[in-house]
């Protein structure tokens, strides 16, 4: 009990369990299922591909992810997985020499997401994801394509350390006029010019609200936390 008590300290003070005060939030992923987690490893150069479907809490209830490895100074591993402790989380990892670069790709499986509308009829201005950590200079790109192939993104060079990318989706590069409300494709790419990048991510949506500053978040998270202890030393 004082380990998961430590642990959730811990984590509050990191702003993990800042409470989710979104009015309204259209969710592509929050990388907690499957509960057995989804990992792919390249050993050296390559490529790997995993796809797992029927999960629920995941636009088109299927994540397919791929990590593709060009250069390998030493052999080593690079892996891309999700962690499902605490709410779930995404985890690149690529071990000294190796430039792994990581893909996730919500698209049914290669089916299509159908057309969906990720802006809950223009309701959710607000393109979200969470950089927990990235140990270095951390490229983030997603690219949205709708039903008629037409492709918008947005990229950014996050530098290191955490993020929250709170990104107008009317602010993305959107060349053929991609709709929003027609979805078929999202596509989040994790990248750095250095080696041995490893990075932290959590829930990736869409929503009306602008994410809180991250003080904020912990100032909340830190809230959230006392409230918690001073209802613990009441029932001693
Ligand atoms: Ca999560």
């Amino acid at each position: 009990m004082k380990k998961m008590i430590a642990t959730l300290a811990a984590l509050a003070i990191l702003g993990v369990l800042a409470p989710t005060i979104y009015a309204d939030t259209f969710l592509i992923d929050d990388f907690s299922m499957p509960i057995v987690g989804q990992t792919i490893t390249v050993t050296g150069t390559g490529s790997q591909t995993s796809t797992i479907n029927s999960l629920t809490g995941v636009v088109g209830n299927t994540r397919t992810m791929n990590i593709n490895v060009t250069s390998s100074a030493y052999g080593y591993s690079s892996t891309l997985k999700t962690s499902p402790l605490a709410g779930g989380t995404l985890e690149l990892g690529n071990e000294g020499g190796q430039n792994g670069v990581g893909t996730i790709t919500w698209d049914a499986g290669g089916a299509g997401l159908g057309g969906i509308d990720i802006t809950n009829g223009g309701l959710l201005p607000y393109f979200q994801a969470k950089m927990l950590s990235s140990d270095q200079t951390d490229i983030f790109r997603v690219d949205i394509t709708d039903s008629s192939g037409h492709t918008a993104y947005w990229t950014s060079n996050l530098g290191t350390g955490p993020n929250a990318i709170n990104q107008l989706l009317s602010s993305f590069t959107n060349p053929n006029a991609a709709d929003f409300t027609s979805v078929d494709k999202i596509m989040v790419t994790l990248s750095s010019l250095n080696l041995a990048q490893d990075t932290v991510m959590d829930t990736v949506e869409v929503t009306n609200t602008p994410v809180p500053e991250p003080a904020t978040m912990t100032l909340l998270a830190l809230g959230g936390f006392s409230v918690f202890m001073a209802r613990r030393r009441r029932k001693v």
